[in-house]
């Protein structure tokens, strides 16, 4: 059997282009992500690439269904190789002293909570199995705070702090970690953040030839194809016109 890729969040975006990718290199995928429809359409599109694909509806917040959901893998699928803590996203951008205490709630659960419970659930077989990869999606976000970034860009700071902290809890093990850490990407992200306003999430990407999720899917394949000996630990990649989450150039 082909080497098993999960990718969380995989029905929008950074997912969506990260289970193509590794579907493209062969992996057989789980694709996860709440919306059945989004799921059922791209396992349709992956499986015509010849791989074997298996969708998992659940929410990452959802510690109860995560592992139903893993547990009602056939056994043969539960051996991850890889799994792609994606699921993600930022909601807000108001000045911290005006946050909305449910976008708080909603991107501390996903963002640093949901993948902690992925890891827990499925990083126990890769030490047992002595192999893995999990590559966490970090964020340009997570090395320093943008104005109204402030809790988003704390949980892409935890995202750094728990890839290095398992990094080093993996480290007896051929299991590695790889924190990608990206700059603007257009996809449904700021039309999350802005709670839906596509004008306002159109303006985020004026000017600046933005990152695609293909984009970095292409960092992920590169870390995750890399010799077993060679460990990625960090990427971070920016559009062209950026500098860091705040310095962008626009025309
Ligand atoms: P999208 O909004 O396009 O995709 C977000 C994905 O996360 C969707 O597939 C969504 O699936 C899933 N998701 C969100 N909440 C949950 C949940 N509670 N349970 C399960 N799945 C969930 O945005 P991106 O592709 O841009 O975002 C993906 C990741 O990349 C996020 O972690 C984000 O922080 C990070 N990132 C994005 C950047 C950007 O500029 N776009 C830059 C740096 C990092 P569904 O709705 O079906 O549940
Ligand atoms: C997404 C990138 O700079 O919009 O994490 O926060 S940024």
């Amino acid at each position: 059997m082909n080497k098993i890729a999960l990718v969380t969040g995989a029905t929008s975006g950074i997912g969506e282009a990260c289970a193509r990718k590794l579907a493209v290199n062969g992996y057989n995928m789980i694709i996860t992500g709440r919306r059945a429809e989004r799921l059922d359409a791209i396992a349709q599109e992956l499986s015509a690439l010849g791989v074997g694909v298996i969708t998992l509806e659940f929410d990452v917040r959802d510690r109860e269904a995560a592992a139903a959901a893993l547990e009602s893998l056939p056994p043969e699928w539960q051996e991850i190789d890889v799994l792609v803590n994606n699921a993600g996203g930022a909601w807000g951008l108001e000045p911290e002293y005006e946050g909305n205490y449910e976008d708080w709630d909603t991107m501390i659960d996903t963002n640093i909570k949901g993948l902690l419970t992925m890891t827990r659930l499925i990083v126990p077989g890769m030490v047992k199995r002595d192999r893995g990869h999990v590559v966490n999606i970090g964020s340009v976000a997570g090395d320093a705070a943008y104005a109204g970034g402030n809790v988003y860009c704390a949980t892409k700071s935890a995202v750094k702090a728990l890839s290095d902290g398992l990094r080093i809890d993996v480290a007896h093990t051929k299991v590695r970690v790889t924190n990608i850490k990206p700059g603007l990407v257009e996809t449904n992200f700021s039309v999350t953040r802005f709670h839906g306003d596509k004008e306002r999430a159109d303006g985020v990407y004026k000017g600046i030839q933005p990152l695609t999720g293909a984009d970095i899917a292409e960092c992920v394949a590169f870390a995750v194809n890399a010799p077993e000996h060679v460990q990625v630990a960090e990427l971070l990649v920016l559009a062209t016109h950026q500098a860091s989450g705040s310095v962008i150039h626009r025309s």
